[in-house]
């Protein structure tokens, strides 16, 4: 894992659901890494984690854990960001940010690579990575966009407990295990820990993820409407959004209607575009039964596409279906290849 010409890199929140994956996937895609810094809340503080053979101790993060620190990966939740990536910043460090505290902070690039890498030039120490539902979807619709055009998305999402973190999961865990053995089923996490009431996901779907907003609409559809405009420049393209947890363990999906710019444009044209665009897989074949599933995606960097499909009505618009591990593109991969690209662009040198 050290390499002395590499990087000195610290996880914040390196025990969570997504952490975790930032270390193994940091291992994984054989980042080059000098020295590796784990930091947590003083719950885990202590901890011992093997990383590629080596013991590492979790460390309570506080300001001065970044004295050093090249590179700092956020995924802690907002506060923590908005509280340390500042001190990180102060110390010398690049933060690439999984959370939502400054993805739209007009100063901070919110970057996917394969849509506007170039964003990442223009950063005041802070890149944001962006919510996992909005990471998969642009992924998908940038090739469409740079060819056709892009008037409006309308988008479905069916989104996996891990995306609420470790306890979310367990909770789905244990409702299962209860429902199965005829206990009664407590629900204690989803849809949302902080809001009033809890709903069972075993064996349900919860059409709310995070809290809802005056406007109706919940935060996460915000978050994938907001960030989808800003990712690719466009005020004017019209998105809406619903968003539903389901009792899938990893991966999101979404059903995703868009209506494009040009006219007479054919099925087999944006399949073609998407078989060679970055980042996607197209796995299309209706005959063969032959479409993307959550559980063929666990463990895989890209985004897979399939469903695709003329709208019976308008000329324009086109529906299709698109899923990804929500714990890799949507997070920790998302966040390892910005940290890739800032290398190779010379934008984050090691000290
Ligand atoms: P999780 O499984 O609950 O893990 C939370 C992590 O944050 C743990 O390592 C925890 O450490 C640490 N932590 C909590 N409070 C802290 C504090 N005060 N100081 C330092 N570390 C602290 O959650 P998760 O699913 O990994 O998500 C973590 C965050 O990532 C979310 O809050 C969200 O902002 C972001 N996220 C982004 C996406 C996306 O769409 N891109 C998806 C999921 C999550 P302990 O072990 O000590 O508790
Ligand atoms: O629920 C999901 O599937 C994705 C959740 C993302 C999330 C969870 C808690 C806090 C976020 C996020 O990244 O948008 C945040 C947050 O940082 O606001």
């Amino acid at each position: 894992m050290s390499q002395q010409n590499g990087f000195h890199v610290a996880v914040v929140g390196a025990t969570g659901a997504v952490g975790q994956q930032m270390v193994e996937t940091l291992v994984k895609e054989k980042f080059p890494i000098k020295k590796l810094t784990l930091l947590s809340s003083a719950r885990s503080a202590g901890k011992k984690v093997v990383v590629n053979g080596e013991e590492i101790i979790v460390e309570e993060a506080k300001p001065e854990s970044f004295e050093g620190i090249d590179i700092a990966l956020f995924s802690a939740g907002g506060s923590v960001s908005k509280e340390l990536a500042p001190e990180a910043v102060k110390r010398g460090a690049i933060v690439v940010d999984n959370t939502s505290a400054f993805r739209m902070d007009e100063n901070t690039p919110l970057v996917v690579p394969e849509v506007n890498e170039k964003d990442l030039h223009n950063h005041n120490g802070i890149i944001a990575n962006p919510n996992c539902s909005t990471i998969q979807m642009v992924v998908a619709l940038e090739p469409i966009r740079q060819k056709y055009g892009l008037k409006r998305v309308i988008v479905s999402t069916y989104q996996a407990v891990s995306g609420a973190g470790a306890s979310a999961v367990e909770e789905l865990m244990e409702q299962t295990k209860s429902i199965l053995n005829n206990q009664e089923v407590s629900a204690n996490i989803l849809p949302v820990k902080s809001d009033q009431k809890h709903y069972q996901i075993a064996f349900n779907a919860i059409p709310q993820i995070d809290k809802f907003q005056d406007n109706g609409f919940t935060f996460e559809e915000m978050k994938m409407i907001n960030e989808t405009k800003k990712i690719m420049h466009s005020s004017e393209l019209q998105v809406s959004a619903t968003c539903v947890r389901l009792p899938v363990a990893v991966g999101h999906s979404e059903s995703v209607y868009f209506e494009i710019e040009t006219d007479n444009v054919q099925v087999n044209e944006i399949k073609a575009l998407l078989k060679d665009a970055p980042g996607v897989i197209l796995q299309d074949d209706p005959e063969n039964q032959f479409y993307p599933m959550p559980a063929d995606c666990v463990g895989k960097n890209d985004v897979f596409v399939g469903r695709i499909r003329k709208d019976l009505d308008e000329t324009k618009g086109f529906h299709m279906w698109v899923v990804s591990d929500n714990l890799l593109k949507g997070a920790a991969w998302n966040s390892v290849q910005i940290a890739e690209r800032l290398v190779e662009l010379g934008i984050v040198k090691s000290k």
